[in-house]
């Protein structure tokens, strides 16, 4: 074989071009969002063009499949949408790096066009602030757009027949696996410090929360009775501890604000003089210390999306009326008190509910902690007896008073309903959906809610039979859930066991929250 031979076998065809094209694209596409979270690390969090367009996908997903997602991927909805993007961008760079093999500069520009998007995204977010949140998005496309260009470059000219390659232009084989793999070694590393850096942000707020001495309550909450806990194995603790509480946000990387820091503003229609608080303000208020059961509208029947736990805070109520501002049963102007949070949520309320004399608060514990962050801190509202899209802003930063008419929060803006008060709903936690206990007496217990009205009565219906009447625990108060056990003798073969209580009719939970009863299935044995 002569040397022009061997040269020429040494240089790929043009299949094998692409391919190495598409290779180079894949450690260039990966290079790009790992530098932007660097970046990001040193903007903002939230200015990350993962999170940014991740944000700016789920504020324009349709509610029902939002709905989905908080269903089936639970609290994983955020990871399993970061996952998608992530993949999404995976393809784009095999397919700029194909492209970049035909046309380098195209391919490189076609990064700058991703980075582009980015910038926008992270630009555009509701608790963007500057102009500085496109910085991640466009330093990363650079670094991205630079390597595909080095990387392609090094690729040698397209094989023709026995065309002899140039001085100096010998194709390295390894040189480019080299390069190729410390690009992407590299931006993996890049990734990584980035997330580790972003996720250690927030020094001072962590500080702040680490610091927070809740003072003990000026009111207490009554003792939860002995009887509250209907002592059944598989039933949920009457008490959620913070850990298992379940969680709802639609930002992808909660903010983790800084108590020193934090303000809220309280403003709007029929406010005679307006109000700033700071936490240190808060705290000095007398805290009032209530147990509240709360749920999410969407909480299937029978779903985890609610839970019990001992908040402290400031009385809602008495905020607004220091502000001179009167409900509209007593003639004020403004039927919605409107919550902002500093991630750009917003969530309306009645003015009549927030000052009708219920427990409303601006929670800064949670069973006896200041609030984690997943969960407000360092202060978020409740509302007894309204769903958590109506009443329960986290890391709260303003209250507007204005009117329904003039004004939709985000998730009315999305098809769920103005006004949402909690059905009353009822749970069977044991047996659990298809296990099969032993013929004789079974226990079938659960929990029952109607928060701000109370729980009566809850009755249990075997197949068809007739419905018979379970044992309530003792009732805590009527903002908490109550637990109910009733002792079943059962029979061999399959059956269905209802838990009845809440308007038979099943609806979904779009746009106010879902009712029916709660059946499960077992088998005797
Ligand atoms: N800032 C902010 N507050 C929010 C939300 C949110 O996405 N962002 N979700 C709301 C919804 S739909 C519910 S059900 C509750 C959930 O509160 P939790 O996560 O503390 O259980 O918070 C509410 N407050
Ligand atoms: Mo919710």
């Amino acid at each position: 074989m002569s040397d022009e031979e061997n040269e020429a076998r040494k240089k790929p065809g043009t299949t094998a071009r692409l391919s190495l094209g598409a290779l180079s694209g894949l450690p260039a596409g990966g290079t790009a969002p790992a530098a932007a979270e660097l970046v990001a690390a040193a903007v903002r969090p939230q200015a990350g063009p993962v999170v940014a367009v991740g944000g700016a996908a789920i504020d324009r997903t349709p509610a029902a499949v939002k709905d989905w997602a908080i269903r089936d991927f639970g609290t994983d909805d955020e990871l399993v949408l970061q996952l998608g993007i992530l993949a999404v961008l995976a393809l784009f760079a095999l397919t700029l790096g194909v492209l970049a093999v035909r046309h380098r500069r195209t391919g490189a520009a076609g990064v700058l066009v991703v980075g582009a998007v980015g910038a926008e995204a992270a630009t555009s977010r509701p608790d963007s602030t500057s102009l500085t949140d496109a910085l991640p998005s466009v330093l990363g496309s650079l670094a991205g757009a630079a390597l595909l260009y080095c990387l392609v470059g090094r690729l040698p000219a397209a094989h023709r027949g026995g065309g002899r390659a140039g001085a100096g232009e010998g194709w390295d084989r390894c040189r480019f696996v080299l390069a190729a793999t410390a690009a992407a070694a590299a931006s993996a590393g890049e990734g990584a410090l980035g997330r580790a850096l972003n996720g250690a942000g927030g020094q001072e707020a962590v500080a702040s929360r680490k610091n927070t001495d809740l003072p003990p309550p000026a009111s207490r909450a009554p003792a939860v009775p002995r009887g509250a806990q209907v002592g059944v194995a598989g039933v949920s603790p009457f008490i959620t501890p913070n850990a298992d509480f379940y969680r709802v946000d639609t930002a992808l990387v909660v903010p983790r604000v800084d108590a020193t820091a934090w303000r809220l503003r309280i403003q709007g229609d029929g406010v005679t003089r307006e109000k700033t608080l700071t936490f240190d303000d808060s705290l000095r208020r007398g805290l009032t210390e209530r147990d509240i059961t709360r749920t999410c509208v969407s909480n299937e029947v029978g779903g985890p999306y609610v839970g019990n736990a001992r908040w402290t805070g400031v009385r809602l109520a008495d905020l607004p009326e220091e502000c001179g501002v009167r409900p509209p049963s007593r003639g004020g102007p403004a039927d919605q008190l409107v919550a902002r949070s500093v991630d750009g949520m917003t969530m309306g309320s009645p003015v009549e509910d927030v000052m009708d004399g219920r427990d409303a608060m601006l929670a800064v514990g949670m069973n006896g902690e200041p609030l984690p962050f997943d969960h407000g801190f360092p202060v978020r509202m409740l509302v007894p007896g309204l769903y958590g899209y109506v009443s329960a802003c986290k890391r709260i930063e303003d209250i507007e008073l204005t009117t329904f008419d003039a004004y939709d929060a985000y998730w009315v803006e999305r098809d769920w309903a103005r006004e949402a008060a909690i059905r009353t709903q009822s749970r069977i936690d044991t047996p659990k959906p298809f296990a099969r206990p032993k013929t004789g007496a079974v226990m079938v217990a659960g929990v029952a809610r109607a928060q701000h009205r109370g729980v009566d009565k809850v009755e249990v219906r075997v197949d068809d039979g007739p419905r018979q009447e379970a044992t309530l625990a003792a009732e805590d108060t009527r903002g908490t859930w109550r637990q109910w056990s009733y002792a079943w003798q059962a029979t061999r073969g399959g059956h269905t066991l209802t838990g009845e209580l809440q308007t038979e009719k099943r609806t979904r939970t779009v746009p106010d929250g879902a009712g029916g009863w709660h059946s499960v299935v077992v088998t005797v044995e």
